[in-house]
């Protein structure tokens, strides 16, 4: 009988039954994906088994899969509760100067990160167009929660080395709508990847969306993965009651309401309210938050 080899290594990869798997100091190795060890996705710790023998160019198969932490999950109308990643160390959130942000989609990235302790970064792409002084100055109420915003031009590279120092370690997931620039400031960040960019799929003329799998590259000592465009992020396993949690600022300050599972809504006595008319809450996130609340109490996710 020949001998095993065993290895424990991070998904990179996913292409239907067939996985990319890194470890340590290594090119990444395909393996085949087993139905009794369960789907894996980007970010998961697996084990890997090296099978002697016919299967081509493939010799490893996945043995394991390791507990997760930190999910970014996702869904949307058309498709339910979705793992997009695990293991996440940071999600970048990719906001354009045009087409405008829409910070109400900032806010549900930033209720589903809270919830599953994941550092968030909101990053300003395409400051070379006209406007970016005020889309900068609408942020600035996530630079006073204590994210980083950080404005950067994909096509000039101005801003590039303060977005390189933040996701130069650990798994980082870029998520935002489609055309904001992912994948050109990916393919900035990490010359010699050259993944397709919006130019390249008109020209083919498949589809809206340019990027279609969630893939992983190396750079420096971490991983930065890049996502499809989406058009609404629906949020998965959070309850109207704990979307406060993803409100720093609420979160901050409703252990000071009379009630105590005060909703911050009708009820008499609201520190979150008070808050909001002395100024000392953003109204537009105060707002953002009744929405997406209401919006998983009309069961929309
Ligand atoms: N002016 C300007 N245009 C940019 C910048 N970054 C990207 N673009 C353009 O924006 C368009 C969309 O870029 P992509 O990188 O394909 O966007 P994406 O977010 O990856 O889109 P999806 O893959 O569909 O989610 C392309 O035409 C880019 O050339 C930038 O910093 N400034
Ligand atoms: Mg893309
Ligand atoms: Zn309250």
């Amino acid at each position: 009988m020949s001998e095993q080899v065993n290895r424990t290594g991070e998904v990179s990869a996913v292409f239907g039954e067939v996985v990319e798997v890194r470890w340590d100091g290594s090119d990444p190795v395909l393996a085949f994906q087993k139905r009794s060890v369960g789907a894996v996705v980007v970010g998961d710790r697996v084990d890997v088994m090296e099978v002697p023998g016919d299967e081509a160019e493939i010799s490893w198969r996945v043995s394991r899969l390791h507990s997760r932490e930190r999910c970014l999950w996702r869904s949307s109308r058309r498709r339910r509760s979705q793992l997009v990643a695990a293991n996440v160390d940071r999600l970048a959130i990719i906001l354009a100067v045009a087409p405008p942000p829409k910070t109400g989609l900032v806010d549900r990235y930033l209720v589903a990160t809270e919830s599953q302790s994941i550092p968030a970064i909101i990053i300003l792409n395409k400051v070379d167009l006209p406007g970016s002084g005020q889309i900068v100055d609408s942020l600035t109420v996530y630079r006073t929660l204590d994210y980083a915003v950080l404005p950067v031009s994909a096509l000039t590279g101005e801003g590039i080395g303060s977005v390189e120092k933040h996701l130069e370690s650990g798994l980082t997931v870029l998520v935002g709508h489609s055309g904001v620039g992912k994948t050109t400031l990916l393919n900035l960040i990490i010359p010699g990847v050259e993944l397709p960019t919006r130019e390249l799929s008109s020209a083919t003329g498949k589809g809206r969306h340019t990027t279609s799998a969630v893939t992983a590259h190396s750079f420096r000592d971490g991983m930065i993965t890049d996502t499809p465009g989406i058009r609404e992020f629906g949020l998965v396993d959070i309850e109207p009651e704990t979307v406060s949690a993803g409100f720093r600022e609420i979160a901050a300050l409703e252990d000071s309401c009379r009630f105590m599972d005060c909703s911050h809504r009708e009820e008499p006595e609201c520190a979150v309210k008070t808050a909001v008319d002395n100024g000392v809450i953003d109204r537009r996130r105060y707002e953002s938050y009744l929405r997406i609340r209401e919006s998983l109490t009309a069961g929309e996710r």
